[in-house]
């Protein structure tokens, strides 16, 4: 065994692959090998004991999902790494599969590399994450002290996500999504702490500080162009008694209308109590809050309920939106939840939109909004300022508006 406690080891049967993979690892701090033959990919797997594996989907005479599954028989408890040239659905699919095999699978790296992907996935383990003593090359757990150190330095802040009209691509609004900000480890993504901040009852105060910054940034820049501002929040979150208080009084501070923002939450939520999230979302609709149930189709909902309770907005699922261009199916579940909310009166937003043929798809359908990496990625404040001026015409307001 070696001193470093971070060991990246890679299979592909292409030689430049692997040495781009290496030296971005030893960059990053980690020791690395490489590979194209499998028999010694597995010996090193029980010998060299790597933390990391970056996996080439597609090598002559090896299927991945094979070596997933003898990796699964391994019980390795390495980060698998999914790479493939075959396309982001593809590599996907795979790590889904290693999930199902309980192999812990922080995302995948897409062909051409990017480094600093690759970067961001060595340090992005699932489930356990580097901590305040990252720097020792250990890796903990996060726990509920580790949120709330961040919450003391108020680092919890927000990317944000744009969306736009799909009949005229005019730029709506945009959705907050939760980041730390860790001076140490640099962005670390809400799978890693959203999960650990309910269970450590730190899930109120962590979605106040990302609401706050969101409304801070929103309220400066965008507000008084009409656009919108939609917010992520769990079921613990929205059951606090104090939120609409809370949230009503960052709009005063910010000067931002409560019709500007939009609060999320998922289906599962929704659907677990309705009587007690009857009572709990009137009262933010009363307020002028709009309410979206989000990753709508996914979860186990009553229809009956969703048009009981008071959702202005039903956001489909991106796993529906985005196979809607190639799944026959997928493409009419989306027509039905388009025509679902019409009948409902609800807007209706499709999320997850990666290329233009599908926004023709979902504009066709008659659906009001979208969002995806074929319109924006989540980006920092900054550069989502950037953003929206480089989207508009010279002498063009933000939203068409003077
Ligand atoms: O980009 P992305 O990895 O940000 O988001 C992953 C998931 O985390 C999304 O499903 C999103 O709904 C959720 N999420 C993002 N920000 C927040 C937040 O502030 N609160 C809660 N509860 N969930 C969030
Ligand atoms: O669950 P929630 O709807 O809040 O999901 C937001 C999540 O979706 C974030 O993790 C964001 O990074 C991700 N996301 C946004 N657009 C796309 C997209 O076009 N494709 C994929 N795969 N994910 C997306
Ligand atoms: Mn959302």
């Amino acid at each position: 065994m070696t001193s470093n406690e971070k060991r990246v080891l890679t299979i592909d049967d292409d030689g430049a692959a692997c040495r781009t993979i290496d030296l971005v690892a030893r960059t990053a701090g980690f020791e690395a090998r490489s590979t194209s033959d499998a028999t010694e990919f597995f010996r090193l797997v029980e010998d060299w004991q790597p933390t990391h594996l970056v996996l080439d989907l597609v090598m002559p005479g090896l299927d991945g999902v094979d070596v997933l599954h003898r990796l699964a028989e391994m019980g390795t408890d390495a980060q698998v790494i999914v790479t493939s040239g075959h396309g982001q659905r593809v590599a996907e699919a795979a790590r889904r599969v290693a999930r199902e095999l309980s192999l812990a699978s922080p995302g995948i790296l897409p062909k051409p590399f990017s480094a600093s992907l690759l970067r961001r996935l060595l340090h992005e383990d699932e489930g356990v994450s580097p901590c305040a003593n990252a720097g020792s090359g250990r890796f903990l757990a996060i726990t509920a002290a580790d949120i709330n150190s961040g919450l003391e330095r108020r680092e919890f802040v927000a990317h944000y996500q744009p969306k736009i009209d799909c009949a005229t691509e005019r730029i709506v609004g945009f959705e907050a999504l939760a980041r730390w900000d860790h001076p140490e480890v640099g962005v670390v993504f809400p799978d890693s702490f959203i999960r650990q901040a309910e269970d450590g009852d730190l899930i109120n105060a962590l979605s106040e500080q990302v609401a706050e910054s969101a409304l801070a940034w929103f309220g400066r820049t965008f507000a008084p162009h009409g656009l919108e501002l939609a917010l992520n929040f769990s079921g613990r979150a929205v059951s606090d008694p104090g939120l609409a208080d809370a949230m009503s009084s960052l709009c005063t501070r910010y000067g931002v209308c409560e019709t500007q923002i939009v609060l999320e939450v998922t289906e599962t939520y929704a659907m677990a109590d309705p009587t007690a999230a009857l009572a709990l979302l009137t009262r933010f609709r009363i307020r002028g809050f709009q309410l979206a149930i989000d990753d709508f189709g996914i979860g186990y909902s009553s229809l009956a309920q969703l048009a009981r309770l008071p959702f202005s907005e039903l956001k489909v699922d991106r796993s529906f939106v985005a196979s809607a261009r190639t799944s026959e199916e997928s493409r009419k579940i989306v027509a039905a939840l388009i025509s679902l909310s019409h009948s409902l009166g609800l807007r209706v937003a499709a999320e997850g939109v990666e290329d233009g043929e599908t926004l023709a798809i979902l504009r066709d359908l008659g659906c009001h909004h979208a969002q995806g990496y074929f319109i924006g990625r989540p980006m920092g404040p900054e550069e989502t300022r950037i953003w929206v001026e480089n989207k508009l015409a010279p002498g063009q307001a933000i939203n068409g508006r003077p």
